[in-house]
């Protein structure tokens, strides 16, 4: 099964894991450069060992593809977020702002010898205030159709001057897609993550069940088939008080994965990024163990 991808980096890290310091006060156990995949053909990598709040993961991706730099909307709904909220919903990453409105620099502030998207670009916008943004993930999309083989279909989280002075710069920062090309059926599109720091217990599954929803959510707008979710793991840890809850959960037996199903529209044509709504998704079959309580280090 799939959750045994994720489950084999739980028990290296156990097993084998350096015991680390870290500005949260709670030591990790910790492995360098992580990977595990999953094949989005068998089912939808909502992990079976302990219940996932799913509709707090899908709130989360829902708040990304808003493009939002701040997390009121996202609050309403779950409170996964709120310790790194200020009193007025502002973060100072909002990983959304920077999928879907990279900030593009002003012609007065490049030097020469550069090429930047202008505001003619189909994927580049004017912000309110007159500063160009980039969509990187429509960028995505649209090169999905145009040119499927591209091998440059990024998305970057990382701003570095951002990054430099946030209190919590992106975890997962960076993901590319990667068509697979089959013969007399649906090419297969396969999606790889980089993060730099992976909590297993809590933040692992919600990256993976929202990738994975993501890479399905794609495939299906540009009519290709969910390849493989690759996922590295730059600083793979656990942190000392969740040692207890995982062995409880690596001793439990992972359940069939469940099926996630995307709406569409009434015609049956694929809803955009732009159209896609907390109804638009549901998971079948999805019976999980009981929930692990795990406390968040901040
Ligand atoms: N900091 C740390 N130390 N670890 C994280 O995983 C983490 N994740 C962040 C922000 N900062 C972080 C954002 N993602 C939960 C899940 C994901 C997440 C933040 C929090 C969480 O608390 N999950 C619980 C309850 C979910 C719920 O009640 O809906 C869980 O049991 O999965
Ligand atoms: P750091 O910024 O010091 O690396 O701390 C971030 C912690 O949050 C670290 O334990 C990794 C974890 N994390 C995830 O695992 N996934 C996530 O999506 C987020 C936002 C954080």
């Amino acid at each position: 099964a799939a959750e045994e991808a994720y489950l084999g980096v739980v028990r290296r890290v156990l097993e084998r894991g350096v015991r680390k310091a870290n500005r949260t006060g709670t030591d990790t156990l910790s492995l360098f450069a992580e990977h595990y995949s999953v094949d989005l053909a068998e089912g939808y990598p909502l992990l079976t060992t302990k219940k996932v709040f799913f509709d707090s993961m899908l709130r989360e991706v829902l708040w990304y593809l808003s493009g939002a730099e701040h997390v009121r909307e996202l609050q309403r709904h779950t409170k996964i977020w709120d310790a790194w909220a200020d009193d007025a919903g502002d973060l100072q990453t909002a990983y959304g702002r920077f999928w879907r409105r990279f900030p593009v620099p002003d012609a007065g502030a490049t030097v020469g010898g550069e090429v930047w998207a202008d505001a003619e670009h189909p994927n580049v916008r004017r912000e309110s205030g007159g500063a160009l943004a980039f969509d990187q993930l429509g960028y995505v999309v649209d090169t999905l159709r145009t040119d499927p083989m591209s091998r440059r279909l990024v998305v970057s989280a990382w701003h570095p001057a951002n990054a430099a002075v946030s209190r919590l710069p992106p975890c997962h920062y960076t993901f590319c897609f990667n068509v697979e090309p089959v013969e007399g059926g649906a090419d297969r599109l396969h999606c790889h993550l980089t993060q730099r720091s992976a909590d297993l217990a809590l933040g692992v599954p919600f990256n993976l069940a929202c990738y994975a929803l993501l890479t399905q959510a794609l495939a299906q707008i540009v009519g290709m088939a969910p390849g493989r979710f690759a996922h590295t793991l730059v600083d793979a840890h656990v942190y000392v008080d969740h040692v207890e809850g995982l062995e409880e959960q690596l001793s439990r037996t992972p359940r069939p994965a469940p099926r996630l199903s995307i709406a569409r529209h009434a015609d049956g044509s694929p809803k955009g990024l732009d159209d896609l709504a907390f109804e638009d998704f549901s998971v079948e079959g999805y019976r999980p163990a009981p929930a692990i309580r795990f406390p968040v280090a901040v």
